[in-house]
């Protein structure tokens, strides 16, 4: 089966004709024999909780960030973010914008994200991610990146996942990744995606659509949005995004889709995102098993950015044992204090938190 034969079917010359008005696929239907043909995911989020040390079923949340800012940082401030992170959380991913760029050339900053992992594993006794953009523009570069990073890690390679752009870069670029690099988790990035999935885009395909496409090729996680928690366009009924690519049978908008075994692809959920927004985040979802990626979530923390990981640690904590979250900022202190450091959603999400804490206003 070919992606790209798909796409050139489905959303081809009819986006450019002249007499079609809105031309916009919202969902698809795949037949068992493609769905066999498929390469499908080879690495999920099972094998990502085995290297954390947790139960391969039910593993539960994994408090990610981005490095901040997108551009600009040099090797050793790029490092030392990692760091800080890794002390209070689990997966650190590359911005996308963030690759072999000159300011941070791969040869540097690699060893060091490394050398800080290292370090961070030994200081908390715990397994770390970290998830590498080596998209490139072509394809023998991206294979090259890839390479280089996985001899970087040396013994650590089971703990790198490879990201790629795969809307901007194009579906080559996942497959290529996929088949490639089978033994890594394949992180797909779908920066861009907004210009056609949008709700105000007249043509192209939804959000739903890019995600079912990208279980077919092989990524083991995507992005899906915040599903109006975030900072993205989106709202609480994107649940379908996440749903199908991580159950064996789903009904989507129009069709009912079978899997027949083909591995989940993760939530990952991004943009916007903090501590404070998780536990409503996870009530709407009804789990928490996705990959959490919050950058000014993190960073922002008024403590550290490894008190923001650890807040995010203590939102998933709240919402699993079904606690309120003020009351549960009683004695979380990492989670308390993301109320001090984003007091515009702690007002709007909850209200009068501030006497109930009885902190100095
Ligand atoms: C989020 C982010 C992600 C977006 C992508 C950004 O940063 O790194 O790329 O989440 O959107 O660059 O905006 P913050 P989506 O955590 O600081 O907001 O996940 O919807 O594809
Ligand atoms: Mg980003």
């Amino acid at each position: 089966m070919m992606m790209v034969s798909f796409l050139t079917l489905t959303i081809g010359n009819n986006q450019g004709m002249g007499d079609i008005e809105h031309a916009k696929m919202v969902d698809f239907y795949v037949p068992r024999r493609a769905i066999e043909l498929f390469d499908g995911p080879s690495r999920g989020i099972a094998d990502l909780w085995r290297t954390l040390g947790r139960p391969v079923v039910d593993g539960g949340y994994i408090s990610g960030t981005i490095i901040k800012p997108k551009l600009g940082l040099r090797p050793e401030p790029f490092a030392r973010a990692a760091y800080e992170f890794w002390l209070g959380g689990d997966f650190i991913k590359n911005d996308e914008p963030q690759g072999n760029q000159p300011f941070a050339p791969m040869k540097q900053t690699i060893p060091l994200v490394y050398d800080a992992m290292k370090r961070a594993m030994d200081e908390t006794g715990e397994a770390k991610l970290f998830s590498a953009n080596i998209t490139a523009d072509d394809h023998h570069e991206m294979v090259a990146r890839g390479e280089f990073i996985l001899r970087s890690f040396g013994p650590d390679a089971d703990k790198v996942a490879f990201l790629v752009d795969g809307y901007v870069g194009g579906p080559g670029m996942i497959t290529t990744a996929r088949r490639h690099f089978a033994n890594q988790f394949l992180h797909y990035h779908r920066a861009g995606h907004g210009a056609i999935t949008s709700p105000s885009a007249k043509r192209g395909y939804t959000a739903y659509v890019l995600a079912k496409m990208s279980r077919l090729q092989g990524a083991s996680g995507i992005h899906v949005g915040t599903m109006g928690y975030g900072k993205m366009e989106g709202d609480k009924d994107d649940r379908a995004a996440a749903y199908v690519i991580e159950r064996d049978s789903y009904q989507g908008p129009v069709y009912p889709q079978e899997w027949y075994g083909m591995k989940p692809t993760v939530p990952i959920i991004s943009g916007g995102m903090n501590a404070l927004r998780l536990p409503g985040f996870f009530d709407n979802l009804g789990h928490g098993n996705v990959i959490n990626t919050a950058g000014g979530g993190a960073y922002g923390h008024i403590d550290s950015p490894a008190a923001g990981a650890r807040s995010l640690r203590q939102a998933y904590d709240c919402w699993k044992a079904g606690a309120d979250p003020v009351e549960w900022a009683r004695d979380h202190f990492e989670f308390a204090r993301a109320f001090e450091s984003f007091p515009q959603d702690a007002e709007l999400l909850y209200p009068g938190w501030r006497q109930k804490l009885r902190l100095a206003a």
